[in-house]
């Protein structure tokens, strides 16, 4: 495992590089522009960042698609500055965490243009089959909406090649040994630079047991070959034990359709498999059946998800965002007329639940969804793809459109909002993604000059996150889970904190089951009243 349990005492925040800060006015973050802000970062308190994917790639999905495994993507920068971006944090006390994305490579890797190029070495690094009696080789879903299989060399090849993803993404053939040496030598690479762990991207569907039919289901038909494989337990294994262990690194898993019994045999220590995993079932309690279809949420069920893991894991990462979720206050909570505080609401949880926080940019000022107008303005693959399967199913044009904006995992990546000058300061020049039109109001500079801004509570959560023990190390206990207020327990040697979430934008009477504790540490309200929560309040209170 980790050295020093490294990964338990950090606050991580995510940066999507692409929208963060653009040093060169092209219209695309750089890594120039996020060495610019790392003061800003260190100010805030976090002290490790995860780059969603800084290498060479044709970018069908920004970068998750890689052609270079041991480059940066010019668009970026070059290798020097990485380094230089890596010293600069490291001076700072934060630590670099990769994406690692091995379930797929990019069609324009080397090794798949070998593969087309027929070099049998190569070949074997991909998933090839011959289609059945004209038909594909089986009958398995695509995360994208699309069909997994496309045609190897062409449209006339009898052959198949899979990808889960899109088609520029071909599933990796983790059954060949080369491909797990290569995998090691990559992590290695990064490694010796100095980084400090890997988010590893659908970490538990790499090792396909067989590509047999699946199942029919409405989601992912064929899961079942592949979800947790004991061929993935074992290769984590290998990789943890020869290649991160050495290097006292760590690893966040991010595991798709996991259960709770799944997630406990992907951490359990005594396996030596994953540090943490990202699990998805409190992003999908808004949703119906398919992640496109989404209601306004209860936040009781979303309470009452987060206890259920909270009580099953001994430690978990814990998250509200991410680059592929829409945001949370425009999402779970009826947060209208109260952004910031609701924001604020959000820190305190976020910050008080045991595990590792891991935030994203822009939660720190209470951003919010992308206002996009038309499908025109909208840039992610899926987005555009989910449009198309609706518009064969022939679901309405308005309907289609209000299922893109409510689920476009473009909601999040939106450019930083930085100061209230044209952009938001993000570029001078055209960002490659519409900046959400509320940054005149929304922004760093403009949350910093208030007094009550949403950045400050932020910055108090994470200071208390990293220096209370009884936050960083004390057992979770849930106390209630209402139609309005969360409150949860944090216990360490007999000694306890409470924390308390209204959920509402409604004011709501202190329940009678926590009014024995008085002692209030931190209301997220300047002017707090002892018997009532005010909307979207959040209190951390002592006995
Ligand atoms: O929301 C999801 C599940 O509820 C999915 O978006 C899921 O997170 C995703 O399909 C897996 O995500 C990761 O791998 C993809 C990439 O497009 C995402 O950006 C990445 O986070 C393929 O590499
Ligand atoms: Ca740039």
């Amino acid at each position: 495992m980790a050295a020093a349990n490294l990964h338990k005492d950090t606050v991580v925040y995510q940066i999507y590089p692409r929208s963060y800060m653009d040093s060169n006015g092209d219209g695309i973050g750089d890594i120039n522009g996020i060495i610019s802000k790392l003061d800003y970062l260190a100010d805030l308190g976090i002290n490790t960042i995860w780059f969603s994917p800084l290498y060479k790639s044709p970018d069908d999905d920004n970068g998750y698609d890689i052609a270079d495994y041991k480059s940066i993507d010019p668009k970026f920068g070059t290798m020097e500055e990485f380094d230089i971006l890596l010293a600069q944090a490291k001076k700072r006390g934060i630590g670099i965490v990769m994406d690692l994305v091995i379930n797929h490579t990019s069609d324009e890797h080397e090794w798949f243009k070998k593969a087309l190029e027929g070099d049998e070495k190569y070949r074997d690094y991909y998933i090839i089959r011959k289609g059945k009696n004209g038909k594909l080789p089986n009958n398995w879903g695509n995360f994208f909406a699309e069909c997994p299989w496309s045609k190897f060399g062409g449209e006339d090849s009898e052959e198949y090649y899979l990808h889960l993803f899109s088609k520029k993404q071909p599933d990796l053939n983790w059954h060949n040994p080369a491909v797990i040496e290569e995998v090691k030598d990559i992590m290695r690479f990064w490694l010796e630079k100095g980084v400090v762990g890997f988010r590893c991207d659908v970490i538990n569907i790499i090792y396909k047991d067989s590509l047999e039919n699946g199942r029919p289901s409405p989601i992912l038909t064929g899961m079942e070959h592949y979800l947790s494989t004991e061929g993935c337990h074992r290769i984590l294994r290998e990789l943890h034990d020869e290649v991160l262990e050495p290097y006292g690194a760590f690893t966040v898993g991010e595991t798709v359709f996991v259960d709770i019994h799944k997630a406990r045999d992907l951490i359990d220590e005594k396996r030596r498999e994953l540090d943490m995993i990202f699990y998805f079932e409190h992003m999908e309690v808004d949703q119906v059946i398919v992640k496109w279809f989404k209601t306004q949420l209860k936040p009781q069920k979303l309470m009452e998800c987060l206890t259920k893991w909270q009580s099953a894991l001994d430690w978990c990462a814990v998250y509200f965002e991410n680059h592929d979720q829409p945001r949370f206050i425009s999402r779970f909570i009826d947060s209208k007329g109260f952004r910031k505080e609701s924001s604020k609401m959000m820190a305190g949880l976020l910050m008080t639940l045991r595990g590792t926080p891991f935030m994203y940019e822009g939660q720190e000022i209470g951003m919010t969804n992308g206002d996009f107008a038309d499908l025109e303005e909208v840039m992610d693959i899926e987005s555009h793809n989910i449009y198309k399967m609706a518009t064969k199913l022939h679901i309405p044009k308005g309907i289609r459109w209000k299922m893109i904006q409510r689920t476009s995992r473009d909601n999040a990546r939106t450019p930083m909002q930085w100061n209230n000058s044209e952009n938001a300061g993000f570029t001078t020049g055209k960002p490659w993604l519409k900046v959400n039109g509320n940054y005149k109001t929304v922004n760093v500079q403009t949350d910093m000059a208030d007094p009550d801004g949403v950045r400050a509570f932020w910055k108090k959560m994470i200071e208390l996150r990293k220096t209370n023990e009884i936050l960083r190390e004390g057992q979770f206990r849930s106390c209630i889970e209402s139609k309005s207020v969360y409150a949860f327990k944090r216990v360490l040697d007999g000694k306890e904190l409470l924390s308390v979430c209204n959920m509402t934008g409604k004011t709501v009477a202190v329940p009678e089951k926590i009014k024995g504790w008085n002692n209030v540490l931190v209301s997220s309200y300047k002017n707090y009243e002892k018997d009532v929560l005010k909307p979207f309040e959040f209190r951390l209170i002592e006995k």
